[in-house]
């Protein structure tokens, strides 16, 4: 079924300029670009697009690192795009992430892990929303 999914390049991976790279491991997978920003996170949208992880340690590393710069946030359809691209970032440890998958092949943090990608339909309508929320008032 195809099926749109939400995909951001973080601030590790745009300061070594791999938004490039990464996006055309998705084009060649065969997934289509619906939307493409360069988007600065603010404090607030941060924690709302993180909102999951409000209870975890580990909050207030992500929202710093997540509003540190500028990121590039990419709507993808294609067919299962959810769970596709879910085993395309690989494993959230970087460190442990296979090799081919693009944090297995690119880098070796946690936080600082490369990519997010939404790992359910809520999640996609959720964070889509924080992000690309001028797309559903036009
Ligand atoms: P994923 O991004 O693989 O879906 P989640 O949803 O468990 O991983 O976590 C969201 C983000 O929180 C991760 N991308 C990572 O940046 C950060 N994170 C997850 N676990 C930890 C941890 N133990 N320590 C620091 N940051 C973490």
């Amino acid at each position: 079924m195809s099926e749109q999914t939400l995909i951001v390049v973080k601030p590790d991976a745009f300061a070594r300029k791999l938004t490039g790279k990464i996006l055309s491991r998705f084009e060649e997978k065969g997934f289509v670009i619906k939307e493409l920003k360069s988007y600065n996170f603010s404090k607030e949208k941060a924690e709302e697009f993180y909102s999951a992880h409000k209870s975890k340690p580990f909050f207030h590393e992500l929202v710093s690192f997540i509003i540190s710069s500028k990121v590039v946030a990419c709507i993808l359809e294609g067919e299962n795009a959810i769970n596709t691209v879910r085993l395309m970032i690989g494993s959230t440890r970087s460190f442990d992430a296979q090799p081919g998958t693009i944090r297995g092949d690119y880098g070796l943090g946690i936080t600082e892990n490369i990519i997010h990608a939404s790992d359910s339909y809520e999640s996609f309508i959720k964070e889509s929303n924080v992000i690309f929320d001028s797309r559903k008032s036009k």
